[in-house]
């Protein structure tokens, strides 16, 4: 069931039929794991396919870095599509003509890893992997170059694999790194369960609504939701759970980081901004941001802006990036 089905015009619908947004069941769902039957860790077998505009692949792209993949030369590698979301999907190369969503595509390679140079679009390695898959071919995946199939297209359990698939091959430094602890695990998955619904996908509900009453049945909880978790951090606390980074802090950073630059003023979520009306939470998001590199470095506001202004035509149709805030993210 597509979340975002294709107007008969060809242009994309974002919403149900009843102005309400709901987000499609992602269909890869395995994992690279020591002694998997089909997936086992190996060096240069598989790569990671992201957007950075994208909060999905951010948290991804957070986790691997955060465990040191990136200090291992060939270990799995990050390529990143073009900041355009257009007709064809995600797109290696970026679209000729953005204004219409031209097809065409400018001269030059595809995708940089070896192998794909041909591959210009992700729908490309969804097709390779399922010829009969129809729904809408999203990112982050992780591709496996031997058996030319996506290992997973869910974030949310990419991060979990990622936190010990390639422990062995890891610097000492980092390969410990445990982002979901047995013991902390309960209140993990308790808060990451409403901090989903009601942030990381609130914000969309909120953006792709298209009545007023699906609008508001989002924001409202959004707003509380983000009130609730200004409370946790009251008491000054670095983290959200059990006194260490965690994937909850991984998980909600990516919406945060998103929050003031792009979703009060694209997606309507103004009932107030988090540099104005969450201390507590502004002074998270840039704790993580400004301490910890694999926040900062896989954070690139340019891309973020660029691809929901003019991504979403029926949203904003003239595509004007709007310029503010400044800074993106204050300082410390
Ligand atoms: N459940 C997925 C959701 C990923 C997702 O929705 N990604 C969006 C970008 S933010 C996407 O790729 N959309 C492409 C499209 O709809 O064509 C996950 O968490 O990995």
């Amino acid at each position: 069931m597509s979340s975002a089905a294709e107007h008969k015009d060809g242009s994309t619908k974002w919403s149900s039929n009843d102005g309400r947004f709901r987000r499609q069941e992602s269909s890869f769902r395995d994992e690279i794991a020591p002694g998997h039957a089909s997936f086992q860790p190996q060096k240069g077998r598989y790569f990671l396919a992201a957007a950075l505009a994208c909060p999905w692949a951010h948290r991804a792209m957070i986790v691997r870095q955060l465990k040191g993949f990136d200090k291992v030369p060939d270990l799995l590698p990050l390529v990143t599509v073009d900041s355009f979301l257009g007709a064809e999907g995600w797109s290696f190369v970026p679209y000729d003509d953005k204004a219409t969503d031209g097809v065409e595509t400018a001269h030059g390679t595809g995708c940089n890893i070896p192998g794909h140079e041909q591959t210009r679009r992700i729908r490309e390695l969804y097709l390779t992997a399922d010829s009969n898959y129809d729904a809408r071919c999203t990112v982050p995946i992780v591709w496996d170059n031997e058996r030319k199939t996506i290992v997973s297209n869910e974030s949310s359990e990419i991060i979990r694999f990622f936190n010990s698939c390639f422990n062995e091959f890891l610097p000492a430094e980092t390969k410990d790194l445990d982002f979901y602890p047995e013991k902390l695990r309960k209140e993990i998955d308790e808060l990451n369960e409403w901090v989903y619904d009601t942030i990381n996908n609130g914000v969309y509900k909120s953006g792709f609504a298209t009545t007023q009453q699906a609008y508001e049945e989002a924001v409202q909880p959004l707003f509380k939701s983000l009130e609730r978790v200004e409370k946790i951090l009251e008491d000054g606390r670095e983290f959200l759970v059990g006194g260490q980074l965690t994937e909850a802090d991984i998980r909600l950073f990516t919406t945060i980081i998103r929050f003031d630059p792009v979703y009060v003023l694209h997606f309507k979520c103004n009932l107030g901004t988090i540099r104005a009306d969450f201390p507590q939470l502004h002074r998270w998001v840039r704790n993580l941001y400004w301490n910890y590199p694999a926040f900062k470095d896989t954070t690139d506001f340019e891309s973020i802006k660029k691809h929901y202004t003019q991504s979403h035509k029926q949203i904003n149709p003239s595509r004007i990036v709007a310029y503010g805030p400044v800074p993106h993210i204050k300082p410390l």
